[in-house]
């Protein structure tokens, strides 16, 4: 959908009215796009993989309390934190590092990474995190995952792993592929109370080199969940591709912490007309 243009002042804020109503009720995304920066935490530090594979690990020397804190400076209002420890043992190992995170201010949390249980959620949300994020449960054992997210203590509370390896959907830390692919999933659970669906395209994951946009689109379009698009964004001219499709929020990892992109910046570049 081709965006128009907003007029100047004084009608701009019509305008932006108009809009705003106009994409809810066309269930597409509002104008602007959300900006999530994320922290990848492996035995407590912020690290990188790169196209997910383990034995390709980047480590950052910081510490994940001060990352959230020059996000939330920055001007972001939301975090991604992944627990890789947990999404390759397939239960949560960073619960307490994730908890701490929680507890920035000004920053909502999302985090996932070895969530089999519903146990492993409420401990999450009891932490403080806003919304937890489930990958390989949910591929392995749907009727699980259908009863979860239909289940109002959990309404608005979960996001939905796609992450995919050629179109299809890679689980258990991205080390085996499903048969299943992306768009047919985000087709499936389209009137679902879903937070949002991540998706991932893992072959970028890490790189710098640019997202697939055009599968994003296609997984954007193929139902109502609102859409995170995870995986390459290496420049602000990335958050400006993103930002022309129907897509809630943008991840931006690596390209943060190797300084390719400014925070405030693509902030600003996602919300502006
Ligand atoms: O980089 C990886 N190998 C990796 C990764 N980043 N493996 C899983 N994940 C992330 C997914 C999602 O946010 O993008 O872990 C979460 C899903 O975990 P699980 O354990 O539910 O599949």
């Amino acid at each position: 959908m081709r965006r128009a243009q907003p007029p100047r002042l004084p009608l701009a804020g019509l305008f932006m009215f108009w809009q705003s109503f106009s994409a809810r009720t066309a269930g597409v995304r509002l104008a602007d796009m959300i900006v999530v920066p994320s922290i990848d935490l492996r035995g407590g530090r912020v690290v990188r993989l790169k196209q997910g594979d383990y034995a390709r690990q980047v480590n950052y020397d910081v510490d994940p309390v001060e990352v959230a804190e020059s996000f939330a400076r920055a001007g972001a209002t939301w975090m991604h934190v992944v627990d890789l420890d947990g999404a390759k043992e397939g239960r949560p190992v960073q619960t307490e590092m994730i908890s701490r995170l929680a507890a920035t201010r000004g920053l909502e949390v999302e985090a996932g990474g070895g969530i089999r249980q519903r146990e492993d959620i409420d401990r999450l949300l009891e932490a403080g995190v806003k919304r937890v994020v489930v990958g390989t449960r949910a591929m392995e054992d749907w009727p699980w995952f259908d009863a979860l997210v239909h289940d109002a203590k959990y309404g608005g509370r979960v996001v939905l792993a796609v992450d995919a390896k050629e179109g299809l959907i890679a689980v258990r830390g991205w080390t085996e592929t499903s048969s299943r692919s992306a768009v047919d999933v985000a087709k499936q659970v389209s009137d679902w109370p879903l937070a949002a669906i991540l998706y991932t395209d893992v072959a970028k994951d890490g790189m710098l080199q640019g997202p697939n946009l055009q599968q994003t689109r296609a997984v954007a379009e193929a139902g109502k969940v609102p859409v995170i698009a995870s995986g390459g964004v290496g420049s602000i001219e990335d958050i400006r591709q993103l930002r022309r499709l129907p897509v809630w929020g943008a991840i931006v990892g690596r390209s943060l912490y190797e300084g390719k992109v400014d925070l405030a910046e693509a902030i600003r570049v996602a919300a502006s007309p």
